[in-house]
């Protein structure tokens, strides 16, 4: 009995839950069967044009990579068992000689307002997953992700101008790799400058309940030391202030996560001369 459960269960341990609230972002690679790969980036290869939202018409293959044990254990474990697949999707075909994005966050890029009231960037609602079918080296345009941003608001207008971040990750992956992004992370599509075409998938998944008990594999002896990560952790180096209202954000979303729905009254928290009120 338990050995099923651990040989089937892919949710995400305590501690990969807390990087993801830490850095915004998990890779994975589900353990698809052979070729498949090779047949999505085939079938990809010969459509005309761009099929928008029906690519995954067009290639129903992309369901077994979106219904692997991998990528279920991880949605579920970020948005809950009852999670849906958005319908906005999009086949991304960078060419050789596509050049960089700016960095940018695919959500509002402004300050969400909640019956009138701000509403703190502490939750996890919305799932950006990144699948490509084939490697992707350093030279063919992987996507870059400025980790721990997801929980931080900026101005696009003063980001456009702003590139290569000490702490920035470049997210070279082999193929069949899958980048789980929090909808609210900054990150950017970089040039190829290969000879070869990379394709990335970006589907949405979002939750549909608001948690009321962790629903990733959770072990509430590790509390403790997730406490002192989230405290700790600095995936960026940035200002003082900054940092501590990263930390307080993150927590909020540890705790949200964990099902603490009294958190839902507090909306009009706000940084006011260097605390919390
Ligand atoms: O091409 C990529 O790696 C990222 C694309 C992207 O972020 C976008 O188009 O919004
Ligand atoms: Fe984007």
């Amino acid at each position: 009995m338990t050995t099923a459960t651990v040989a089937t269960d892919h949710r995400l341990s305590d501690d990969q839950m807390a990087s993801f609230v830490i850095n915004g972002y998990h890779i994975l690679k589900p353990d698809l069967r052979t070729g498949l790969n090779q047949e999505i980036y085939d079938a990809l290869d010969a459509m005309s044009t761009n099929p928008g939202d029906g690519v995954l018409e067009a290639v129903p293959q992309l369901n077994q990579v979106w219904n692997s044990p991998e990528m279920v254990g991880a949605l579920t474990s970020l948005l809950g068992p009852d999670y849906e697949m958005f319908p906005h999707r999009h086949c991304h075909r960078n060419a050789p000689g596509t050049p960089s994005q700016q960095i940018h966050q695919d959500n509002l890029n402004d300050l969400r307002i909640d019956g009138g009231q701000i509403r703190q960037p502490d939750r996890i609602d919305l799932i950006l997953a990144m699948y490509y079918p084939q490697d992707v080296t350093s030279n063919m345009g992987p996507t870059l992700i400025l980790p721990g941003t997801h929980v931080l608001q900026a101005l696009p207008e003063r980001m456009a101008s702003q590139g290569n971040f000490r702490d920035q990750v470049i997210a070279t992956v082999e193929a069949g790799s899958v980048v789980i992004l929090h909808y609210d992370i900054w990150h950017a599509g970089t040039a190829n400058t290969s000879k070869t075409v990379r394709y990335m998938l970006k589907f949405l998944f979002q939750r549909t309940s608001n948690p009321s008990v962790p629903s990733w594999n959770h072990d509430p002896s590790s509390d403790a030391s997730i406490r002192r990560r989230l405290e700790s952790e600095n995936p960026m180096s940035m200002q003082r202030g900054l940092s501590a209202k990263q930390r307080h954000l993150r927590t909020r979303m540890w705790n949200r996560l964990a099902g603490d729905q009294a958190l839902d009254l507090s909306y009009h928290d706000k940084w006011v001369g260097g605390s919390w009120n």
